[in-house]
C-alpha cells in the first residue's frame, strides 16, 4: 500500500532529474566562494526574485535566523505575527542566539498584520525602550490557511516601515506557491521588501536548502552570520545542483498542487462531521464539527492505519499539505479513508 504522506511538503523526495544533477555537480569550497554550482544557484535565485544577491543556507530556520541576525543587533525589537513560523516554531533562536526581542502582533485570519497594529508596536526613541528595527511577514502564511499575501499588502507594510526607518524581512518559505496562487511573477511579491528567505526543500522538492535574498551589502553581512552559526557548507554544490533543478523545473507546476488541495478540501467538506477551512494554496486545515465524538489522536491514527499521514495541530485542527508526490488518485484515497473513518461510506 502506498503511503499518502500529507504531513508536509517538506517530505518531498528529490526527482530523478535532481539526483542526476547532484551526481554530476561540479563542486568547490563554498566558504572560499569557489563552488561553481552554489554560485550559479545564488545568482539564479537573486535574478528570479529581482534582488542583487543571494545566499544558500541549510534550512528555512537558518535563513530566517541569519536574516534577523543581520538586520538586528542585541536588544533590538522585531515586529512579527503571533502565528508566524519564526515566532512559534524556530525555538526562539532569534532571542537565544541574537538577543533580539520579538514583539508579536495578531495575525489576521488571512495572514496579514494590521497596519495600525504594526504602527502601535513601533517604539519611539526613548532610553527605556528597545529599538525597533524590523518587520517580518510570512508568505504564504503556514498557520493562516496557507494564504498568500498580495503584492499591494506587502508594499503597504514596506511603506509604513520605511516611514519609520525600519526594514522588512519576508519569510517566503512558500513564496512560489503564493506567486502561483496569485498568478503573478514572484518579483512583484517581493519588490518592496529588504530581504526574503525561500525554501527549495518544500513544494519545490529539493532534498535540502533555502536561499536568503536581498541587496549585495546585506548578503555580504549575512554571509558572515551564516558562518558563525556553522552554516559554511564547503562542497555544497551537490545540494545546490538539486536546487537549480527545483528553480528550473518545479516552480511552474505548483498550481497542480493547489488544484489537488482544493479537490481534497471539497471531498472532505462533503463528509458529515468534517469542517474545512479556506484553501488558497497547497495547505488545508480541517477539524471535526462540534458534537463528533472522536479525539484528534483517533483521527490521526485511524488515517495512518489506512495509509494516510497528516499532522494534528493545536485546537483539534488537522493539517494536510499537497505536493509533487501526491497525485489525483492519492487525493481520492485520502478522502475515502476519512469517509470510512467517519463511518459515512
Ligand atoms: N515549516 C514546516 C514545519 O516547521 C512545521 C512545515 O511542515 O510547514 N518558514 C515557514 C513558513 C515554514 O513553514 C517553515 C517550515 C520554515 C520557515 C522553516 O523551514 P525549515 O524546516 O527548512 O527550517
Amino acid at each position: 500500500m502506498k503511503i499518502i504522506d500529507l504531513r508536509s511538503d517538506t517530505v518531498t523526495r528529490p526527482t530523478a532529474a535532481m539526483r542526476e544533477a547532484m551526481y554530476r555537480a561540479e563542486v568547490g569550497d563554498d566558504v572560499f566562494g569557489e563552488d561553481p554550482t552554489v554560485n550559479r544557484l545564488e545568482a539564479m535565485a537573486a535574478e528570479r526574485l529581482g534582488k542583487e544577491a543571494a545566499l544558500f543556507v541549510a534550512s528555512g530556520t537558518m535563513g530566517n535566523l541569519v536574516a534577523l541576525l543581520t538586520h538586528c543587533g542585541r536588544g533590538d525589537q522585531v515586529i512579527l505575527g503571533d502565528r508566524s513560523h519564526t515566532y512559534l516554531f524556530e525555538q526562539g533562536g532569534i532571542s537565544a542566539l541574537g538577543g533580539i526581542m520579538p514583539w508579536p502582533v495578531p495575525n489576521q485570519p488571512d495572514g496579514t498584520l494590521r497596519l495600525e497594529d504594526i504602527q502601535k508596536a513601533i517604539r519611539e526613541d526613548n532610553v527605556h525602550f528597545p529599538r525597533t528595527r524590523l518587520v517580518c511577514l510570512e508568505n504564504t502564511h503556514n498557520m493562516c490557511n496557507g494564504t498568500p499575501l498580495t503584492a499591494e499588502y506587502t508594499a503597504s507594510v514596506a511603506r509604513l516601515a520605511r516611514d519609520y526607518g525600519l526594514r522588512v524581512h519576508l519569510d517566503g518559505a512558500r513564496i512560489f506557491n503564493a506567486a502561483a496562487a496569485l498568478g503573478m511573477d514572484v518579483r512583484e511579491l517581493v519588490r518592496e521588501v529588504d530581504s526574503v528567505m525561500f525554501c527549495l526543500s518544500k513544494g519545490l522538492c529539493a532534498p535540502v536548502g533555502s536561499l536568503l535574498v536581498g541587496g549585495s551589502d546585506f548578503i555580504a553581512e549575512a554571509r558572515r552570520a551564516r558562518k558563525v552559526v556553522g552554516g559554511g557548507m564547503r562542497q555544497a554544490g551537490v545540494l545546490a545542483a538539486a536546487g537549480i533543478v527545483a528553480l528550473e523545473q518545479m516552480t511552474g507546476r505548483l498550481a497542480e498542487d493547489h488544484a489537488r488541495a482544493r479537490r481534497l478540501a471539497e471531498g472532505l467538506a462533503e463528509i458529515p462531521g468534517v469542517e474545512v477551512g479556506p484553501v488558497a494554496t497547497n495547505i488545508i486545515y480541517f477539524w471535526l464539527a462540534e458534537g463528533v465524538s472522536k479525539s484528534p489522536e483517533e483521527v490521526v491514527d485511524g488515517l495512518a492505519e489506512r495509509g494516510v499521514l497528516l499532522l494534528g495541530r493545536e485546537l483539534g485542527r488537522f493539517r494536510a499539505v499537497t505536493h509533487y508526490w501526491i497525485g489525483d488518485e492519492d487525493v481520492e484515497r485520502a478522502i475515502g479513508a476519512m469517509r470510512e473513518l467517519m463511518g459515512s461510506n
